[in-house]
């Protein structure tokens, strides 16, 4: 690669300042000087992109398609700057020119185009594709508005719109010569091919948009490689002209031109709760209409036989959200490529792999028939006949047990169940952590497992230790590089030769201050946004992530809640001082979810403002918890807590960034937790609670009465009290009775306590007072905490990637040309 020229790169960002804005770059504004030093990294990467994609030409590897309809990128600016391995460099850069890099990456807004694990979990895994050679699109939607900034006011939550594009994306480039047309509505019209003797299936009385892609480019990490997201946008196809209504199709021209707005205006903010609303089956079909037609274009560019298609191209399914790609690939290879059914479901379930990333039954994405079928016609009648074929198949495996069909169609009961279209066409099934998939395969996916094991196999997750290390925590990337060199950036598991530091009294030392640096610069960022003072001696105590019962972020809240009973009983207890920080979005329509935020608030209100107890509990809610503040929080975090009911978390993948950090786990055993403490050993996390097994055997024969623990246990019975007595409410006694009924009264939910948050309390009370025990033992802590940064090696998503390629989509290693 070329090497940095300083004085160019100044002369560039002049420049720019100066074409941009007319300005000289004295006079530019810290929003300018960050568009301008974008453009110039963007200059940087352009010619990477370019001979990126001319080696992909060339070599003709085999393509993963990521489809998602979340892309949770965060910043770019400095990311890119991290993979290109030009970040000190700059930074030395804009120091002459008198700005501070960080404070110019603030400029920056996030690109939230998604909600939370599913969408980071993408967004990793391109980074990781670029890094590891491979040839990848990432295929989404290019939301106006992505996921919503929360402010909080008078301790609620609201939602304000994130209009991250009102400055421009610098790095994004609009390509409308590749633009596809998507059809929705209509009728399909069927008429006798004379010549081929076939049937075509011709949709009529359609309306249709215009998919606009916007290509985003994806650095590899210091190889040259530049991938591409691609994010579409809509625009209506019949232009909005005044003389349509001479036309007389001036409504359809203000119908097609709402239809194309709307599409694509906002990312839907409620994750792990299915709705059913139609715009949101339009987006998805949208986008994976639009890439299923531009692979197939790709493909077709330099082959001829679109019966190997599957051959060159693979399509990820991130969730049950792109399933609809499995009907819309075989409409293209019937309908236009004209390929017969055999031939076409031959290449479609050669092509699609299904990821399932949730057990939780609410957010199974089922559609009612008639909204379905209305919206996609032709669509429809392939998955029926898809349904037809898969039940011919149920019934030959199991003949006259009429319970199989009941639970496996993929239509039935007037609906179109999407996780069963993917297993039924995909040729992978995938978990996301050893658990989530054993929980697929014996309970939730049963029946599918037992008809088609070979479909089945586990991807844990990972993440990109370049954004959430070496980017988010420079102090701890540079101490690990002094001592073992850089490979860990490439090749995570390198990062255990620290293993041999954890006793040595120095690296302690330099281990603990480094964490204590970044306690004071997240402690500087409180008292900016939050207005809270808090003290970076004490130990910060963390759940960031989003807001879901369970998640159990109110079981965390009460335990604070009750330790503040011990110090107000207790005055001369000894009590090292703790910081709880939150961070979480809720939905905005999950009234109880946003409840537990202003608890959360209401708690910290009153605990922090008690000067009776020295500081020596703080409660924190940072406001719009996004992945650029997470990145200073995972960095300052001591204790990562991951105490989700188990058997719930699928995975997890904050769990992860906490661990690289040199934060222990208090968790249950659940989801990827389970691997981590296999990584560090037991007796280097603080886990508690009931196992999934438990959780499930409740689950299926009852017997859990939270009762029983509210008449049994006084300190238990204490703290829900305070729900409903006023502590934390003197102005409305009431206000949180929903939280207390949610644990309490069955009448509520189906059965008092989903969440087994009482089961779980004691044992959770106990595994902190562990916690604080073993902070004491400074050497232990420093000991501990080095240990999960050395073990974290399993956890990169560069592992996930090459599991993906190695057992699933056998992609080619691209080599880039020495320059
Ligand atoms: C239809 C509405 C909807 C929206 C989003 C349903 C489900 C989702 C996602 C599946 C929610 C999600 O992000 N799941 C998380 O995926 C992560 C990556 O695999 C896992 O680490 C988390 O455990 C899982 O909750």
């Amino acid at each position: 690669m070329q090497k940095f020229d300083k004085q160019a790169f100044i002369a560039e960002v002049k420049d720019n300042v100066k074409k941009l804005y007319r300005k000289n770059i004295e006079e530019a504004d810290k929003q300018q000087i960050f568009q301008a030093v974008s453009y110039a990294v963007k200059d940087t990467i352009i010619d990477n992109w370019m001979m990126t994609q001319k080696e992909y030409e060339k070599q003709d590897p085999k393509y993963v398609y990521y489809m998602s309809m979340e892309f949770l990128m965060g910043r770019a600016m400095g990311n890119n700057l991290i993979n290109l391995t030009e970040y000190d460099e700059v930074k030395e850069a804009l120091d002459e020119l008198g700005f501070d890099l960080n404070v110019i990456e603030d400029q920056e807004p996030d690109a939230a185009l998604g909600n939370g694990g599913l969408g980071r979990l993408a967004a990793c895994f391109l980074d990781s594709l670029a890094t590891l050679n491979y040839a990848a699109y990432g295929c989404g939607i290019r939301y106006r508005y992505g996921m919503f900034k929360q402010k909080i006011e008078d301790g609620y939550q609201i939602e304000v719109p994130d209009n991250w594009l009102k400055n421009g994306n610098p790095f994004e480039l609009r390509r409308p010569e590749y633009a596809k047309e998507v059809k929705f509505g209509g009728y399909v019209r069927v008429e006798y091919d004379e010549k081929n003797h076939r049937n075509n299936f011709i949709q009529e009385g359609y309306q249709s948009v215009r998919a606009v892609p916007f290509d985003i480019p994806i650095v590899g990490y210091n190889n040259g490689v530049v991938n591409t997201l691609r994010v579409w946008d809509a625009e209506a196809i019949v232009d909005f002209q005044l003389d349509s209504f001479n036309k007389g199709d001036y409504m359809n021209a203000v119908e097609q031109e709402n239809l194309a707005k709307n599409i694509v205006e906002v990312l839907y903010p409620a994750d792990e709760h299915y709705a059913g609303k139609e715009l949101r089956l339009k987006q998805q079909y949208f986008f994976i209409s639009a890439s299923v037609q531009a692979a197939i274009t790709k493909y077709k560019k330099k082959h001829s036989d679109i019966r190997k298609f599957y051959e060159k191209a693979t399509f990820q399914l991130n969730d049950t959200h792109p399933t609809v790609a499995v009907a819309e690939l075989m409409r293209i290879l019937m309908d236009e490529e004209g390929l017969g059914w055999d031939e076409a479901w031959e290449v479609t379930t050669k092509t699609c792999a299904y990821t399932n990333h949730t057990i939780m039954a609410e957010a199974l994405e089922k559609w009612p028939i008639e909204l379905f079928s209305r919206l996609l016609p032709r669509i429809y009648q392939i998955i029926e006949e898809i349904n037809r074929r898969f039940i011919e198949e149920i019934k030959a495996k199991y003949p006259g047990n009429q319970d199989k069909i009941r639970k496996m169609a993929i239509i039935y009961d007037g609906q179109v169940k999407m996780a069963h279209l993917a297993i039924a066409a995909g040729y992978s099934v995938n978990g996301v952590a050893v658990l989530h998939t054993e929980i697929l395969k014996k309970q939730e996916l049963k029946d599918f497992y037992e008809m088609m094991p070979e479909k089945f196999n586990n991807k844990t997750n990972g993440i990109t230790q370049r954004r959430f290390l070496l980017h988010g925590n420079p102090l701890l990337a540079k101490w690990v590089t002094a001592h073992i060199g850089d490979g860990w950036i490439t090749n995570l598991p390198e990062i255990h030769k620290m293993a041999v530091y954890v006793d040595d009294p120095k690296a302690q030392q330099e281990f603990m201050n480094i964490k204590y640096q970044n306690k004071v610069r997240l402690a500087k960022y409180i008292r900016e946004h939050n207005g809270i003072e808090v003290d970076p001696r004490s130990i910060f105590d963390v759940q960031v992530k989003r807001l879901h019962e369970y998640k159990r972020q109110l079981m965390n809240i009460l335990h604070v809640m009750y330790l503040y009973n011990q110090i107000k009983d207790h005055p001369e207890m000894d009590f090292y001082p703790r910081t709880f920080i939150f961070g979480a979005k809720a939905a905005a329509g999950y009234r109880r979810a946003k409840l537990t935020i202003k608890l959360i608030n209401s708690v910290a209100d009153v605990v922090n403002n008690d000067a009776s107890i020295n500081g020596k509990l703080k409660v924190v809610f940072i406001e719009d918890y996004r992945v650029s503040n997470a990145e200073l929080i995972f960095a300052a975090a001591d204790v990562s807590e991951q105490i989700s009911t188990a058997s719930k978390e699928a995975s997890g993948t904050g769990n992860m960034k906490f661990m690289l950090n040199g934060a222990p786990t208090l968790g249950t055993m659940d989801g990827a937790n389970v691997e981590i403490v296999q990584e560090v050993g037991k007796e280097n996390a603080f886990i508690f609670g009931l196992t999934a097994q438990q959780v499930i055997d409740y689950e299926n024969h009852g017997g859990y009465n939270p009762m029983d623990y509210f008449n049994n246990d006084q300190d238990i019975r204490r703290v829900l009290m305070q729900l409903i007595n006023g502590e934390y409410a003197p102005d409305d006694t009431e206000r949180f009775r929903d939280l207390y009924n949610s644990l309490l009264n069955t009448k509520s939910s189906d059965r008092a306590d989903t969440y087994f948050i009482l089961a779980d309390f004691k044992s959770y009370a106990a595994a902190q007072r562990e916690v604080e025990k073993a902070y004491r033992d400074e050497k232990g802590w420093a000991r501990m905490a080095m240990l999960n940064m050395a073990c974290s090696g399993k956890f990169t998503s560069d592992r996930t990637i090459q599991e993906y390629v190695d057992e699933l989509w056998h992609l080619d290693k691209v080599i880039m040309p020495e320059k």
